[in-house]
């Protein structure tokens, strides 16, 4: 069947064997926080707060790092292709007593050493959430200078981890800072929020960290601060674009219901070298959803793909289900991201752009609804063989299994 696939796609001029061979090398950076529900290893840790919320009961939460790293592995051992992993803060492995103000690169050592052992790069995020310095829901716009600090330092220690792990690994690490700064109502003042986070920010990156790709992440509102985000995203934006080295992140779950990021990818390719991307599924709200193949999805991929910026737009994952198996979620959410660029990689996009250059709008319309009809799954089914998993359902078995003898003996 590969073989037909394979055949149907030359008539169209697409290299099945390139689009296999493009995916494979393409890294898709994996949320680890979808493993333990955003909890992490700090002493004492249970809740989650600051304006997001992970909901569901399922059992077999990753309770250690050992237990999160083996789940990990599991989940990568369904998942083909180049591998990053997203680390919180919140996840250091040590003995060390520690605030956040003071965490260590050494801290993460114990990721380091798996991320070699697994092939994997690192992704970095401050943590400045769940935590009894968040104060009145404020971190570096809090009008408490002692407040401030402890978070300006905090994302200063966690830009030095993100240099470590460049250095120690593939090159660079994206360190990616999300505050949940707002208010439950309409404030009187808006301005000097968003002044005092321009001033904690400039001292956050001050300092210039090789292999650190920083980013800001802006978003619209969160559970219990409806109506004022401090860093929205036209803050963020302005910030990123005014700031060498500092970049805007886009959360698919972050804008107004109508928008959508895939709108937005060019825009930014005007004016940044990268763009990283925290990919999830809104439903209603910012609700981090694990990752469907939907419309919107397969649309990111294009915006991608067709623009020829698999190098600069640094794909990352962030949804956090409790209610289904946790194995399950990251092998779904991951593999959908890499089937929706896989069939994004399968069309013939050179046609189509030149189709529309050439303004001839009705051969783009069929063309365009032409290219669904190609079948994606062969290639997609060849690929897993490759790489030695089955391209069938069985590995859902293989999980329900692991589920049984390993997640169901936690609780
Ligand atoms: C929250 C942001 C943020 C978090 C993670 C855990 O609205 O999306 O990225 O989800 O950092
Ligand atoms: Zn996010």
């Amino acid at each position: 069947m590969y073989k037909d696939a394979k055949e149907r796609y030359a008539a169209y001029g697409i290299d099945t064997e390139a689009a296999i061979e493009t995916l494979r090398k393409t890294p898709v950076s994996i949320n680890c926080w979808q493993g333990d529900d955003v909890i992490g290893f700090e002493k004492g840790a249970s809740a989650l707060s600051g304006g997001i919320q992970t909901t569901g009961d399922h059992p077999g939460r990753a309770r250690t790092p050992e237990e999160l790293m083996a789940d990990f592995e599991f989940a990568s051992s369904m998942i083909p292709g180049a591998k990053r992993l997203n680390l919180h803060a919140s996840y250091l492995v040590t003995d060390r007593q520690t605030d956040r103000d003071g965490i260590r690169p050494e801290d993460y050592q114990a990721w380091i050493d798996f991320a070699k052992k697994n092939k994997l790069g690192l992704d970095f995020n401050p943590t400045c959430f769940s935590h009894p310095m968040v104060v009145n829901n404020l971190t570096l716009s809090s009008p408490h200078k002692e407040v401030r600090d402890f978070w300006i330092r905090h994302c200063i220690a966690s830009r030095r981890v993100a240099a470590t792990f460049a250095k120690e690994l593939d090159g660079y690490s994206v360190c990616n800072l999300w505050i949940p700064d707002g208010f439950k109502d309409t404030p009187a003042d808006r301005l000097s929020p968003r002044l005092r986070l321009r001033d904690s920010l400039d001292q956050v990156y001050a300092e210039k960290l090789d292999g650190v790709i920083d980013s800001v992440e802006s978003k619209v509102f969160g559970i219990g601060l409806e109506s004022f985000t401090v860093g929205s995203n036209e803050f963020y934006l302005a910030y990123a674009k005014s700031h060498e080295g500092v970049h805007q992140l886009l959360d698919s779950g972050h804008y107004h219901p109508t928008e959508v990021i895939s709108e937005k990818l060019s825009a930014l390719l005007c004016f940044f070298d990268k763009i990283p991307l925290h990919v999830t599924r809104a439903v209603r709200w910012d609700s981090d959803h694990v990752v469907r193949l939907d419309d919107e999805l397969k649309e990111i991929a294009k915006e991608i793909v067709r623009n020829d910026a698999l190098d600069r737009v640094l794909i990352g994952l962030d949804f956090f289900d409790a209610s289904i198996n946790r194995i399950v979620a990251w092998v779904v959410g991951t593999r959908n991201m890499q089937k929706a660029l896989l069939m994004a990689l399968l069309e013939d996009n050179k046609s189509m752009k030149a189709q529309q250059e050439a303004e001839d709008y009705t051969r783009l319309f069929a063309y365009s609804e032409e290219m669904k009809e190609l079948p994606w799954q062969e290639v997609w089914n060849e690929y897993l063989r490759r790489e030695g998993m089955s391209d069938d359902f069985s590995w859902f078995e293989d999980v329900m299994r692991y589920e049984k003898e390993v997640l169901l003996k936690r609780n």
